[in-house]
């Protein structure tokens, strides 16, 4: 296929050619778009040397798919008229995901959705790492309600977030400076912000709000009961969330285990009497969610539980389920 990646300079754009590579994606050439600041740059990819190209509408023609990495604005933009051309186009903004002509797709959980769809829409990575979990629970007990709370790295801010996070770090601790910020709404370093995107109406923050958007609709359930508390804090790679769950059916901590250890794209690790249980330092870099921390919440009564999940959110929050849709549409 001929692929172009269009952010390609950005975080998620550069975890988009390395997964690309790693899965052994079918790449007959691969072109890299980005702004004209890093136009002409080279860069060493999987598939040889590629030189980064200004984007444009034009260009985009001679694709067969295209990943975009880019924000709503620019993919509400352009991502319509690259569908007219013929272009397949995954799209990892929010720009499209609660359209209704447009799926909105985590592989292992509605893979189905995809169908002859031309525009599929990449969710949230807090979101993708939920429902990976959450579906199998879902089919094994039935899903009364949810309650999730996040602990969210910089690197969902994109590259600039994580560069914040490392230079304030040292301006306090080399330096012994106050740390200063730009990209994140107060300093991060050494604190935490229970502020992600933009407040709502109903007082929740849009992170929150996509998180209970996009899971109705990725497991069909769009009155699913769920709420969010999204915490940004100073770590610089993988989401972590508390996830609280009332099933319709008794469950038990040793049957949801054994439920996630069968699940796709799951990874058990709950021994936590050896210190063994989901951490950001364990999920980096991994493909699979880290779920642990697996107990019964006495809240529910027979059907409560309480997990940890951890997952790169680079990877199955962004570039790795942006390559799963495509290996789907490969395959369809
Ligand atoms: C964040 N979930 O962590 C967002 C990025 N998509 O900021």
């Amino acid at each position: 296929m001929r692929v172009g990646i269009v952010g390609a300079t950005g975080a998620v754009g550069r975890e988009l050619v390395d997964v690309l590579g790693r899965r052994a994606f079918p790449v007959s050439s691969l072109r890299l778009f980005a702004s004209a600041r890093s136009a002409g740059m080279k860069t060493t990819t999987p598939f040889g040397e590629t030189e980064i190209e200004e984007f444009s509408d034009a260009k985009m023609r001679d694709l067969d798919l295209a990943l975009l990495a880019v924000s709503g604005d620019f993919a509400k933009a352009h991502a319509p008229r690259m569908v007219e051309a013929g272009v397949t186009v995954v799209d990892n903004s929010s720009a499209f995901r609660l359209q209704d002509n447009v799926p909105l797709v985590v592989p292992e959980v509605n893979a189905s959705a995809i169908g002859a769809h031309r525009l599929i829409a990449n969710p949230n990575c807090t979101t993708a790492i939920l429902v990976v979990a959450l579906e199998p629970l879902r089919q094994a007990f039935g899903l009364r309600r949810v309650i999730v709370s996040t602990y969210q790295a910089a690197s969902g801010a994109g590259a600039e977030g994580m560069a914040e996070l490392e230079r304030e770090t040292r301006r306090v601790l080399v330096d012994g400076a106050k740390p200063q910020h730009d990209v994140f709404r107060w300093p991060l370093a050494f604190n935490v912000i229970p502020q992600i995107d933009s407040f709502q109406p109903n007082a929740y923050t849009r992170e929150e709000m996509k998180v209970v958007w996009e899971s109705r609709k990725i497991m069909g359930l769009p009155d699913l009961p769920i709420s969010c508390t999204a915490v940004r804090i100073p770590t610089m790679r993988v989401h972590a969330e508390a996830v609280t769950i009332e099933t319709e059916r008794p469950v038990t901590p040793e049957a949801a285990r054994e439920v996630l250890r069968r699940a796709p794209g799951v990874k058990v690790v709950d021994d936590p009497e050896n210190g063994i249980y989901p951490m950001p330092l364990t999920a980096t870099g991994q493909d699979d969610v880290e779920a642990g921390r697996i107990r019964a919440n006495p809240v529910f009564g027979d059907r409560g539980l309480d997990i940890f999940l951890c997952g790169d959110q680079l990877l199955k929050g962004a570039a790795l389920n942006a390559v799963q849709i495509a290996e789907r549409l490969k395959a369809a």
